[in-house]
């Protein structure tokens, strides 16, 4: 099923040539209305003739998230303000927030990508969706809600939290898809388990649509089986809308990304260089549609590669694979590189962890590592929980050539977050 066929099944060469058409109107657009750019553009002697081909977009300047920070609050607006209808901002763990603003059409843009992703999955009228992403400035919940009333589905604009109340509802209204992190559907699957609620015999939910954070296939697998739900990933972040910039379609092999809306490049990320075609990097999206703030060459940190094979959906929008991890977030410990989703992906493998985990890094370069047991009875066998132990922390010595230490805690132990979980606490003396 199609939102927008048209769109979605162009030529590779119609949407090449879309692509270079909206190019050369963003680079005109943000050298005109954006002082920022305008000098970048200057520095690099890039005149209104400067992108002539796809391959041209190397000539322009990155865009970082320190500039967006050094920018703030209007310095990446495009458009008058009075042609701005929504503000959205997003916080870092530190400093100043980015701030991302939509005109009327950058709001419906982006409420039709989640119509095209939506539809895109199989669901449409007379679905109802529970939205348990955070409503207000951060993009997860309102970018969906938009997309999913465009569809005609009944939004539950629930928010995030309360446990208690998200079971209610989806008892109550017959919820089919729910919209969350990956953290969150873990740990309310732990919650219905408690409460005896059986999804698959007491709720009606079909599907899940996951995103926000990073997640392995093992955590997939594990909201799959716990909830009785096919689960989507969904892959977006602010500067780009929020929401909706790459969604896996029904056969799940990877995520399409909305390639009339955004040019996808895939660099080295110490160099910037472009990899080779295919091959893991991190992934710099441009803006195509966007008005009130475009973006050139946004380096997003996080790391993925293009899949070159057509899906069997008939989309031509390319996918990209599962995100691997952040540039940001790899961690260094006694001279080994690894990213937490190494970690999360051998938890995740086994039925005996619950739905939390943590990662400490303590002292001079202490490897601890919290995790919660999926079943409360377990505590009273000793030895299963000496062997769950051993087990852990000889798989992650095999995949990751890490000896850690291994805590297992009790269900329920470890705080849950309302926003994105939390997971590494790094407090080394280094
Ligand atoms: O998290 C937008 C979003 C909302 C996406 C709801 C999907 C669903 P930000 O807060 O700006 O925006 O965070 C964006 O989150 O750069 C990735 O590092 C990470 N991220 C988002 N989706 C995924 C995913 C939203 N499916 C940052 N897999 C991005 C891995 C993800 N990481």
């Amino acid at each position: 099923m199609f939102w927008d066929k048209e769109w979605e099944t162009l030529s590779r060469a119609e949407l090449e040539q879309w692509q270079l058409r909206r190019l050369r109107s963003t680079v005109q657009h943000v050298a005109r209305h954006v002082p920022f750019y305008q000098q970048k553009c200057a520095e690099r002697g890039l005149g209104a003739r400067a992108i002539l081909s796809l391959k041209d977009i190397r000539r322009l300047p990155f865009t970082t998230r320190e500039d967006l920070r050094a920018t703030y609050p209007f310095g990446l607006l495009a458009v008058d303000r009075a042609d701005v209808i929504r503000l959205h901002t997003s916080s870092g763990t530190t400093g100043k927030p980015k701030a991302m603003f939509f005109s009327k059409k950058d709001v419906a843009g982006a409420a039709d990508l989640i119509a095209r992703c939506l539809v895109m999955t199989g669901v449409g009228r007379g679905d109802v969706l529970q939205n348990m992403m955070t409503y207000g400035l951060f993009t997860g919940a309102l970018v969906m809600h938009y997309g999913a009333e465009k569809v005609g589905l009944m939004v539950i604009p629930a928010g995030p939290g309360n446990s208690e109340r998200q079971c209610l509802l989806m008892q109550d209204f017959r919820t089919t898809v729910f919209h969350t992190t990956p953290s969150y559907a873990l740990y309310l699957a732990q919650f219905l388990k408690e409460r005896g609620i059986d999804p698959r015999r007491d709720l009606s939910l079909r599907k899940a649509y996951i995103g926000a954070e990073p997640y392995s296939d093992e955590t997939r697998r594990k909201i799959e089986s716990a909830l009785g739900v096919k689960v989507y990933n969904s892959y977006g972040l602010s500067e780009m809308n929020g929401p909706g910039v790459a969604f896996e379609c029904e056969h799940q092999q990877g995520m399409h990304l909305w390639e009339d809306h955004f040019l996808i490049e895939i660099v080295d990320p110490a160099t910037g260089n472009p990899v080779p075609d295919g091959e893991e990097g991190e992934m710099v999206l441009t803006t195509l549609r966007r008005e009130a703030m475009p973006i050139l060459r946004y380096r997003t940190r996080d790391i993925t590669s293009v899949i070159r094979t057509p899906c069997p959906c008939g989309r031509t929008h390319r996918r990209i694979r599962r995100i691997t991890g952040r540039a940001d977030d790899m961690l260094i410990v006694r001279g080994v590189n690894l990213y937490p989703q190494q970690i999360e992906r051998v938890l995740m493998s086994l039925p005996a962890v619950g739905h939390s985990y943590q990662i400490h890094l303590e002292g001079l370069d202490e490897l601890i590592v919290k995790v919660e047991l999926a079943d409360a009875s377990f505590d009273g066998r000793v030895e299963h929980l000496v062997n769950l132990q051993r087990e852990i922390v000889e798989r992650l010595r095999a995949d990751l050539l890490v000896k850690p230490r291994v805590e297992l805690l009790p269900p329920g132990s470890l705080p849950v977050s309302e926003g994105k979980a939390k997971r590494v606490f790094d407090k080394r003396i280094l």
